[in-house]
């Protein structure tokens, strides 16, 4: 079981490599299949090599075409296993109510999808507002739905900017206290949390769970 489950890491790796989109959907529902754990297919076989394919982008080794076509092969893979990781989470009692959504200016949408995930697996109600949110949804978001934890999500060092606005305008609002902060993507760091006045930072979704469930436990 455990070479089966490293050689379809190894084959998952080579498809997004190779820009494989069915190859990489066939083989995550072989994780399924085979009841391998998802979460462990997504970031072995999915989210390291993607990382790494930006880190050739940054490096001027890959083109925004490749990084592009291997987004799409994690995102393929990621649907299927993502389905996987709620239906084992299925049937908990509601942990809490968590908003998420990714800035304002921002389309990355991977990373906040798993962590979507695996809080709905863990039991938290999620509520996904998407990608390149202005800031006055997060606000109007706060206000109506009144979560216990606000998630942000930005992957760019220009965008993370727009988790200070939206603590700030909270705060102006006096909306502020009623709601935990916790932000996340890449860039984020324990310094940026202080900074902005955030609760937490979540640095992948296991540990954005890990987060959540202490700051539920502080409330
Ligand atoms: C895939 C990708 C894309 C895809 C996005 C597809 C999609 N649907 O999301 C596409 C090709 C569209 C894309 C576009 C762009 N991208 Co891009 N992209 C990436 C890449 C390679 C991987 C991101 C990713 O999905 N990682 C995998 C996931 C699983 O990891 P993650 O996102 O870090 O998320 C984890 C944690 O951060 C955390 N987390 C994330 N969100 C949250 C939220 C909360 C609340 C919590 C608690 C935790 C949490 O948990 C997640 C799960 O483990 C990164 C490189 C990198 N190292 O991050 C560049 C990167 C982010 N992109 C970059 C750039 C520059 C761009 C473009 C401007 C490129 C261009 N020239 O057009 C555009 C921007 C478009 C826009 N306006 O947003 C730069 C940003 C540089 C910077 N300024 O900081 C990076 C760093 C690449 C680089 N090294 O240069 N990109």
């Amino acid at each position: 079981m455990r070479l089966m489950k490293e050689e379809i890491f190894s084959q998952l790796r080579d498809a997004l490599f190779f820009f494989e989109v069915e190859k990489a959907r066939e083989l995550a529902e072989k994780v399924v299949e085979l009841g391998i754990d998802p979460v462990e297919a997504l970031e072995e076989g999915l989210a390291k090599p993607l990382r790494e394919v930006g880190a050739r982008f940054e490096t001027g080794e890959a083109f925004i075409t490749e990084l592009i076509a291997s987004a799409e092969v994690m995102e393929a893979g990621s649907e299927v296993l993502n389905k996987e990781i709620a239906r084992r989470g299925a049937n908990r009692k509601s942990l809490g109510r968590f908003l998420i959504g990714t800035v304002e200016g921002d389309i990355h949408s991977i990373g906040k999808n798993i962590v979507s995930t695996l809080l709905i697996a863990s039991g938290f109600e999620v509520i996904d507002l998407g990608t390149d949110v202005p800031t006055w949804t997060f606000v109007e978001k706060v206000k109506e739905l009144e979560p216990d934890i606000l998630g942000l999500s930005a992957l760019m060092t220009t965008t993370m900017v727009k988790q200070k606005e939206i603590i700030g305008a909270l705060m102006d609002l006096g909306l502020r206290s009623g709601v935990k902060i916790i932000v996340g993507g890449a860039p984020v760091t324990e310094e940026w949390v202080k900074q902005i006045g955030a609760d937490a930072a979540g640095y992948d979704a296991g540990n954005a769970v890990q987060k959540a469930l202490s700051l539920m436990g502080d409330a």
